[in-house]
């Protein structure tokens, strides 16, 4: 192991920032007062703690639950309870913690070994010895950061005697000469340096650095993939691969290491993924991993919005690991990509009221995706929650002669400087409005540097100090200093313009050509259908229209919202386009109220806005996967497999005879049809059908279109079907599945 070299720069930790009034004290006690008890509820419904008491031998009957991971969940609820309890005591919340505790240590083994899937269902003589695809590795760094948590949140050492016991038990059982598996899912390598930091025993951080050292050598063990980012060495990969949630865990782990061993071949491996990650494939929000397939990393620039998946694990994962290049760096650029998560991808993770979850963070629908109280895998409401109730440790990092102010966030706390013992006191608004108020207690009074972050979206940032506006801001690597002798009563005052701003994408993202988003301050917008009646996928934001802010305290909790005038696209003439005011709100915040549309790049070029459908045509389907109404959307996809056009399909339905049907308003006589297969060979389970046909309703008797010219299966183009033509008001197309794949449209037209 190299010699210690910790690049200096710490986050002042949690327990330490007390969030004061303000938008981040509400979030706070949102998850205090609902989130927490909520995710202990669901816990126990499903059966969690049960499962230790099995166990432990006290309870009879089979483990509850659905995967190998669900030991996780408790312990990260614990964790993020642990974060508010560093807010403010709370002895109910800590007898509840402490039971569960009694539990898990009731269901220790001897040898420090706890993980109930193993104990309870799969047997013990299996353990760790599918580290690759089960989790128990996993699971064990999840007790050691909630254990961690818990003793600097209370000083109780019940959960941490258990980490210990559990991590030694991992000790004991991989390394050199022993098990050679790195873990399937990362987490073990970062949670192991938190407990290496609180016990200073070096095995932890030997063990991590194993671990870490492991991912890409395939000596005496299976093979390797993408998937956990086990393709290469570590110190070799530059590229972001892989399930995204895994990935950002690792680099947490891998940035950890390398802060403390200096490690450059580390620090060049971080900086080529994150390039590739923050410049190629991550999505306004801070979304990563566009692709649901792994739950992951695609190639550059693929980043479709309908169907984007961006779990909010990986949002999380991504905010976590920029936190900690910061510390690595001093560089604002990662603290930029920690506040976009903040006030986007990560916060839509979870509903205003606390109880709700996203887990994928799609940036435009048809007002069929919602937030759900709990999911069969539920990895994503507790880490929404320890992400929210511990963003004090984001707000400020220091050493011994400067302090970093990374986050704008209304807290109080005192930093411990070389010389002087520093009391920060900041108001804010943020991120409604960007004055930023720092009152400086320095005692003794002393020089040092504050080093405030100038966002990337800013520009015209302005300081004064004591009522006197700094001429020229001496900005470096994202900070401004003010470099100068502070002591009692001094105050900072910082001002970020915020207009509302026309945000685009880079040109390689087809998802986006023709689009505009809108921003303002750290906040990107969605438009809603229920503040635009119904319809904003046919709008187009004109380049110079105007737009305005306005702070609504009674809608959403209060967010600033933008509103516009945009061009409503009535159907394919452009003579009938009219003119419609629009709202638009933070992205962060839809779907709390009624379901409906949402977009977040809103089309710009006419060309790429979505005609709105046929209102006189009603679509049913024998089975509906994907949606129903892409089927008559009006959007072409470029090919059989182009997952940034919406598609229908039947899946996982096969070998079946399925129908998709038009009923029209009115009597209507049609003479062709033209159909566009989904196809999705090498991703899925999609092929184009075995045969179809047309059929219509001749008063109640369904009939076969007459006369049909051939009916095509051709990828990438649309089949086209001539036939007699009929008057009437219903069509209906029925699909042969093949025997053993399901069948998937993009497109159904029927006309004359
Ligand atoms: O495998 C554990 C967690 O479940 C992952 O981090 C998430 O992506 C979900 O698959
Ligand atoms: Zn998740």
């Amino acid at each position: 192991m190299a010699a210690e070299q910790n690049s200096g720069l710490q986050s002042v930790p949690v327990a330490e920032v007390k969030i004061a009034d303000g938008f981040w004290k509400d979030k706070i006690e949102v998850v205090r007062d609902k989130t927490i008890a909520h995710n202990f509820m669901e816990c126990d419904t499903h059966g969690r703690f049960r499962n230790f008491d099995r166990a432990a031998g006290v309870l009879g009957g089979a483990w509850e639950g659905k995967y190998f991971f669900d030991d996780s969940d408790p312990y990260k609820t614990i964790e993020g309870a642990a974060y508010v309890l560093m807010q403010k005591r709370d002895p109910e919340l800590e007898k509840q913690i402490d039971d569960i505790a009694k539990r898990v240590a009731a269901a220790q083994m001897k040898d420090g070994y706890v993980d109930t899937w193993y104990q309870v269902k799969i047997g013990i003589d299996k353990r760790f010895t599918q580290e690759k695809d089960f989790h128990e590795t996993y699971v064990a760094g999840h007790l050691i950061e909630a254990a961690v948590a818990y003793f600097e949140a209370t000083g109780k050492r019940n959960l941490l005697d258990i980490a210990i016991k559990f991590a030694d038990c991992i000790d004991h059982n991989f390394g050199p000469g022993k098990r050679l598996d790195p873990p399937g899912h990362e987490e073990i390598e970062l949670a192991l340096v938190k407990l290496y930091h609180v016990t200073n025993e070096p095995r932890y951080l030997k063990l991590a650095e194993w671990f870490v050292a492991q991912r890409g050598e395939t000596e005496g063990r299976a093979t390797n993939r993408d998937y956990d980012q086990d393709q290469l060495p570590v110190k070799e990969q530059r590229e972001i691969v892989g399930h995204a949630v895994r990935a950002m865990y690792l680099y947490c782990g891998v940035a950890d290491l390398a802060r403390i061993t200096g490690d450059k071949d580390y620090f060049t491996t971080m900086d080529s993924i994150w390039h590739d990650v923050v410049d190629r494939k991550m999505y306004v929000t801070g979304g990563i991993g566009p692709s649901g397939r792994n739950e992951g990393f695609t190639v550059a620039y693929d980043l479709p919005n309908d169907s984007a998946y961006a779990e909010t694990c990986a949002g999380i994962g991504l905010g976590l690991w920029n936190q900690r290049l910061t510390l690595m760096h001093a560089d604002g650029k990662y603290a930029d990509v920690v506040e976009r998560g903040m006030y986007n991808g990560i916060l839509s993770g979870i509903s205003l009221d606390g109880t709700k979850f996203f887990y994928v963070n799609p940036l435009s629908s048809r007002g069929d995706h919602h937030r759900e109280a709990w999911f069969d895998c539920p990895c994503c409401p507790p880490n929404v929650e320890r992400f929210i109730a511990s963003i004090g440790e984001r707000v400020y990092a220091f050493d011994a002669n400067q302090i970093l102010v990374n986050q704008f966030i209304s807290s109080d706390t005192t930093v411990k400087l070389a010389k002087t013992a520093v009391k920060l006191s900041q108001r804010t608004n943020y991120p409604w409005d960007g004055d930023v108020k720092i009152t400086v207690n320095a005692e003794p009074a002393e020089q040092f540097l504050i080093k405030v972050r100038i966002p990337g979206w800013c520009e015209g940032a302005s300081i004064a100090v004591n009522g006197q506006k700094m001429e020229k801001l001496d900005v470096s690597n994202g900070y401004a200093s003010v470099d100068r002798k502070w002591g009692a009563g001094d105050v900072v005052e910082v001002n970020f313009p915020m207009p509302v701003k026309r945000v685009y994408a880079d040109p390689h993202v087809d998802a986006d050509v023709g689009r505009v988003t809108i921003g303002r301050g750290p906040i990107i917008y969605a438009l809603e259908g229920v503040d635009n009646e119904r319809a904003v996928r046919n709008l187009v934001l004109p380049k110079d229209a105007e737009m305005t802010s306005e702070f609504r305290k009674d809608l959403l909790g209060g967010v600033t919202v933008v509103k516009g005038t945009a061009t409503a696209v009535m159907d394919e003439d452009p003579a009938h386009d009219v003119k419609k005011d629009f709202v638009a709100v933070p992205y962060y915040a839809w779907d709390n109220r009624s379901p409906g549309q949402m977009i977040v790049w809103l089309a710009e070029d006419r060309k790429v806005a979505e005609i709105p459908r046929d209102a006189n045509v009603k679509i049913s389907a024998s089975y509906v996967h994907a949606t129903l109404e892409a089927l008559d959307d009006r959007l072409v996809p470029k090919s059989s497999v182009d997952f940034n056009v919406a598609n229908f399909d039947f899946w996982p339905r096969k070998g079946t005879t399925e129908w998709v049907q038009y009923d029209f308003k009115e009597p209507r006589t049609v003479s062709s049809s033209e159909v566009y297969w989904f196809d999705d060979t090498g991703h899925g389970e999609c092929r184009v059908p075995v045969s179809w046909r047309l059929l219509y309703k001749d008063g109640e008797a369904w009939k076969p279109v007459e006369k049909a010219s051939e009916y095509g299966v051709g990828l990438n183009q649309f089949n086209k079907v001539t036939f007699e033509a009929v008057t009437t008001k219903t069509v209906r197309m029925e699909v042969k599945l093949p025997e053993k794949f399901s069948a998937g449209i993009f497109e159904w037209r029927v006309g004359k």
